[in-house]
Formats: structure tokens, C-alpha cells, sequence
């Protein structure tokens, strides 16, 4: 019997069809969230499912329940599941290939593909176009002008980002490179392993991951790296490399070198591309020629064994992979200005969490613990406020004033961290907060983020970024650009200004470490750093395990040449406090 190997992706859009189905369809709530909840999770496997179902280890992975297992294991025998194709069969079928249009959800894309009798997936978008363009959307219920217009936008952009590979998150790429060091360590003539390109150089997202080896013996690395459980296809087979695509569509590259040239491998393969560029015209000056081999002057090819080494033949100190982007560090390294870039080990405490009280997973208690765990000087709990516009002042107040009291209970049952009171409180479309002025001056510190109304113009959300920043209660602006990477665009305000007013302010801008926000991005790390801008480094953990974002946020900290003194949480809690300007001590 043959089996029908899906890929991750397959099997991912076939689940959210599904999903769709019980949207429009009105299932049950618990049972639409389950199976929300075990798509999310399917979602962000990077081993493939379909070799998890192979080996019996669907039962596994938590979220994915007997019912899920059985139509997985259906899907997988018989290419289909009978129960969905029963479903969805008196609907539309062009109302699937409409999901994912911005804007447009299950019960959307079913009201459109019903009033445009949208019945087939091939043509059910341009269809739709016609009638946008013919202004035939708007007069739909539930959709306007604006919507018109932004269905018209997205489709757009849809053909043009339909052939570009999505990226994949730093974090998620981690887990394939420690299986393919844990895999190729087996082997004795692996001498040394690194995962460079974009990975080393802590990229927010890597395109495909590349691997250099340093051995005597390539051959055996080569027949090893083929038998790599994950490869669903080869691309290239050579003596010096090899390029294969993982079955969860990751592409990785493998390249081998003697242990007397590492360095200069390493150095080339790390990249990027524009900063081996400007390295290489800089030696060029100096009558020297770079290759991956090594460095070729006075016709004689010199090795290196180290990085190290092969930078300073140049003449330069070693500049770290995080700065390589070809944006001044060569020319900062030739005058031994690199900047000293902050390290994990620096961070003393983080004020940006949640718990339970808002849309955390550990309680108060929990979360101070595991900073304890961490061995952090203080820690500040920023749930999101409660809000005043559905629950009423009142009740509101009496919110505020019990967390305070649990805060400061914690606080006199031990002393071996300090514990802050914080609120993390949205700014509004009209730029006002979520949390009036007498309730926040109660709060030790309060931090300010958007949460909705990405879409405004540049004076707009200019204007409201300031308000917030002009507000005497509130001490941090939260991922201030508010991107999520591969999904929503960064806002636009004029980036001066903002630097400018939370200089002038004394507020402090967030590097977010979610690994998805990383936001501040680095290049604006960068530019506050000019603007002599204070930034404050945050895990925005919303369990125990993700306290330890922070690292993530640290590769981002790094790429925006930020240094210790940059960031306040590196300070003592006497310093920090002050830094932070917080109430009520
Ligand atoms: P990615 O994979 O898109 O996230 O970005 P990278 O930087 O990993 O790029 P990739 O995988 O195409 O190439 C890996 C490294 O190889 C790159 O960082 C530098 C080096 N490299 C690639 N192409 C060139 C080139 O045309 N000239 C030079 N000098 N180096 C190159
Ligand atoms: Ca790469
Ligand atoms: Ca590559």
C-alpha cells in the first residue's frame, strides 16, 4: 500500500480549510479552539508530520487529540478525509482560496464567495477583483469602502509575494541546526561544525542554513550528511559541497574545508554578501585578494586556521558576525572602534511579563519564582490593564489596588528579588490610554504599546506615539514599531520625532524580544543610539519558559551595535530604578 507523504504545508492548509468550515458553520466554540490550539501547534513543528505519524509519534505532540489523530492517520493512508469533504461540500469552493486576503476571515470569504457565486478556487480571486474594481464589494453587508480598497491592495500584493519564499524565524531554524550538529557529531572526522550565513549573524529570519565542516576526510561527511533522516530532496552532490531541501521545505548547504582554512570558510560563508564585498575591495587597496581559501598576496595563498587570524592579517580586529552587514563596521574596525556589544550576562532584570491576571499562562507567584530561577536582581509584573472602557472606573480602581496589595505582599515574604508593579497599557486610535492618569500614577512604572490601528497615516500614528511619550506616567514605549515578522508590517512614524521626544521625555524605547517582534529592529537600535535614546531590554514573556527570550532580543541588541551602557536593565536595581524613573520607592 502506498502511502501519501503531505508536506507540513499541505497538511497545515487542508486543517485550516477545516477550520474554516467549522467558522461558517457555527461548531462549537471549545471545539473549534481545541482544534485551533493543535493547528497553531502542527504549525510550528519543524520536524515533518507526516514522519511523526510514520513512527507512531503523533499522540505526542500535545493539543492533537485521538480525533485529530485519526484523520491525520486517514489522510495519510488514503490522500483524503472523508469527514471534510462531507463538510465543506455545500459550500463555495471559492470562499477558500479568499482566506488570507487582509481583512478577510471564514465567514467573510464565504459571504463573498456567496453573493459573487465564487464556486471555483482557480478563479474565485480574480473574479473577485472585478467585482472590487466595479465597486460591487462595498455594497455587500458588513464591508465598505475602506474594505474595497484594502481586498483590492492585498490581492496585489498577494501576486507579488506569492513567488517569494516566506522566511524562517531565527528561533525555529535554531532547532534544525542543533539536529544536524547532534547528527553530523557522531561522526569522529567532524573536526569542527558552524551553522553561518544569516544564522551566525543572528538574523531575525534565515533564508536556508549553511553549514561548514572542517575534516580530513570529506568523502565520509558527505555519505553521513545524505543519510540525514530529515532530507526530502537533493539538490546538488559535489566533492566539496553538497545542497539538499529538508521535508520542511528548509534548504541547507554543507561545504567542507582542511582545518588549516577554516578560517578564511567561516569568515566567507559567514557573510554577508555586501560585507565580503567591502571587505574585499578594502584588501584590494592593500594588494591582498580574499577567497574563501584564504588570502592570496605577493602570488603566494595563505591559510588561516581561525577568524580571528584572518581578520587580523587584514590588518583589523575581529569583527563580530552580528555587525557584518557591510553598514560601517569595516570602517569602524580599521580605526578600533567596534563597538563592545552587550551580552546576555549583562541583563539584570526584565519588566515587561504576564501572568494569569491578563493573557499569561503563569500566575504571579510562578513568574517571580522563575525570575529568581534566572538569577535576576529585580522583576517587574506588566499585565495588560484592565479596561476601564468595558469594566467602568470603579471597578477598574479596585483591580489596581488588590494587585498592588499581592505586589507588595511579595515583596515583604522574601528578599531575594525585587518585585515591580507595572501595567502594560495600549494606546488608542485617538492616542489617548487605555488607563487614565489616576489609576496609572498608582502603578510603580506603566508601559505604552499599540495593540490596533497599524494603518494610520504618518502624521497619525506620529502624533500618537508622542502623546504616549509625553504622558508623565508612562516610562516605556513597547515594541514601538509593532511588526510581527512575516505577518504585519511595521508602523511608519516619522522615526526623528519619536527619538527626539523620548529623549526630551527621559522614556525609555523597548527592544521586545519575541521572537517574532524583535522591535525595536536593529537598525533602529542603531539610530536611537545616536539620538542618545535609553533602551530597556524585555522578554514580554507570557509564560515561565519565555523569560528566556531575552536571548533572542540580545542577537537584535547586537545587530543594532547597542552596548551595555545602551540598555538600562543592565544597571543594579539602585540605578535602575532611577533610570527607569520609578514611582512610589
Ligand atoms: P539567507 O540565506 O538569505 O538568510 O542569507 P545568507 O547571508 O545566509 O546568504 P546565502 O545563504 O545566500 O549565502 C551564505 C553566505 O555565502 C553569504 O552570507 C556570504 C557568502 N556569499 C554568497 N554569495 C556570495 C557572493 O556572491 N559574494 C560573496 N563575496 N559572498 C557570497
Ligand atoms: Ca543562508
Ligand atoms: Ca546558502
Amino acid at each position: 500500500m502506498t502511502n501519501y507523504r503531505l508536506s507540513n504545508k499541505e497538511v497545515i492548509l487542508l486543517l485550516k480549510e477545516m477550520l474554516a468550515v467549522m467558522d461558517v458553520k457555527n461548531y462549537n466554540v471549545f471545539r473549534v479552539r481545541a482544534y485551533q490550539n493543535a493547528i497553531s501547534i502542527l504549525d510550528n513543528l519543524t520536524v515533518s508530520i507526516y514522519d511523526m505519524w510514520e513512527n507512531k509519534k503523533l499522540g505526542d505532540i500535545p493539543g492533537v487529540g485521538p480525533a485529530l489523530q485519526g484523520h491525520l492517520n486517514e489522510l495519510f493512508t488514503t490522500g483524503k478525509v472523508v469527514e471534510f469533504e462531507e463538510a465543506q461540500k455545500d459550500l463555495p469552493q471559492g470562499m477558500f482560496s479568499l482566506i488570507g486576503i487582509r481583512g478577510i476571515g471564514a465567514r467573510k470569504a464565504f459571504k463573498l464567495a456567496m453573493a459573487f457565486k465564487l464556486n471555483s478556487r482557480e478563479t474565485a480571486i480574480e473574479k473577485l477583483k472585478e467585482h472590487a474594481l466595479k465597486g460591487e464589494v462595498q455594497k455587500i453587508e458588513g464591508f465598505g469602502e475602506k474594505s474595497e480598497k484594502d481586498i483590492l491592495e492585498s490581492v496585489d500584493q498577494l501576486k507579488m509575494t506569492k513567488n517569494e519564499k516566506e522566511r524562517t524565524l531565527l528561533v525555529r531554524a535554531e532547532e534544525i541546526v542543533f539536529r544536524v550538529y547532534e547528527y553530523m557529531k557522531e561522526l569522529d572526522c567532524v573536526l569542527q561544525i558552524e551553522s553561518t550565513g544569516s544564522f551566525r549573524r543572528r538574523s531575525p529570519t534565515v533564508g536556508d542554513l549553511d553549514f561548514i565542516i572542517s575534516t580530513r576526510e570529506p568523502a565520509k561527511i558527505f555519505e553521513h550528511f545524505a543519510k540525514f533522516p530529515e532530507i526530502a530532496e537533493t539538490l546538488v552532490v559535489g566533492d566539496k559541497k553538497t545542497s539538499v531541501v529538508l521535508t520542511n521545505g528548509m534548504q541547507v548547504d554543507v561545504r567542507v574545508t582542511e582545518p588549516e582554512a577554516y578560517g578564511a570558510m567561516l569568515q566567507y560563508s559567514t557573510g554577508s554578501k555586501q560585507h565580503n564585498i567591502l571587505l574585499r575591495s578594502y584588501s584590494l587597496e592593500k594588494k591582498m585578494s580574499l577567497s574563501e581559501y584564504g588570502i592570496k598576496q605577493n602570488d603566494e595563498l595563505l591559510q588561516f586556521d581561525t577568524e580571528e587570524k584572518f581578520y587580523n592579517h587584514l590588518g583589523l580586529p575581529l569583527i563580530p558576525p552580528e555587525l557584518r552587514s557591510g553598514h560601517g563596521e569595516i570602517e569602524a574596525a580599521k580605526v578600533n572602534k567596534l563597538p563592545k556589544l552587550i551580552e546576555l550576562k549583562d541583563i539584570r532584570g526584565d519588566v515587561h511579563t504576564h501572568t494569569t491576571d491578563s493573557d499569561g499562562l503563569a500566575t504571579l507567584e510562578e513568574m517571580v519564582e522563575a525570575a529568581i530561577h534566572m538569577g535576576y536582581e529585580y522583576i517587574g509584573i506588566s499585565d495588560h490593564a484592565p479596561s476601564v472602557m468595558s469594566r467602568g472606573f470603579d471597578e477598574v480602581a479596585a483591580v489596581v489596588h488588590k494587585k498592588r496589595q499581592m505586589i507588595d505582599a511579595i515583596n515583604k515574604k522574601q528578599n531575594k528579588i525585587k518585585v515591580l508593579f507595572g501595567y502594560e497599557v495600549n494606546i488608542l486610535a485617538d492616542a489617548t490610554l487605555g488607563l487614565p492618569d489616576e489609576l496609572l500614577k498608582l502603578l510603580d512604572y506603566a508601559i505604552a504599546g499599540i495593540h490596533t490601528s497599524f494603518d494610520q497615516d504618518r502624521d497619525t500614528v506620529t502624533k500618537r506615539l508622542i502623546c504616549a511619550l509625553e504622558n508623565p506616567y508612562i516610562n516605556i514605549l513597547a515594541h514601538p514599531s509593532g511588526r510581527l515578522i512575516n505577518k504585519r508590517d511595521p508602523v511608519d512614524p516619522n522615526w526623528n520625532k519619536i527619538f527626539e521626544a523620548a529623549r526630551d521625555n527621559g522614556k525609555i524605547l523597548e527592544i521586545d524580544s519575541q521572537p517574532d517582534r524583535l522591535d525595536l529592529t536593529d537598525d533602529l537600535i542603531k539610530e536611537a543610539i545616536s539620538w542618545d535614546v535609553k533602551m530597556i531590554l524585555s522578554s514580554d514573556a507570557h509564560a515561565i519558559d519565555q523569560l528566556y527570550f531575552t536571548k533572542c532580543g540580545i542577537d537584535d541588541a547586537r545587530r543594532g551595535w547597542a552596548e551595555k551602557q545602551n540598555v538600562i536593565n543592565t544597571l543594579h536595581f539602585e540605578d535602575f530604578v532611577k533610570a527607569l524613573n520609578v514611582r512610589n520607592l
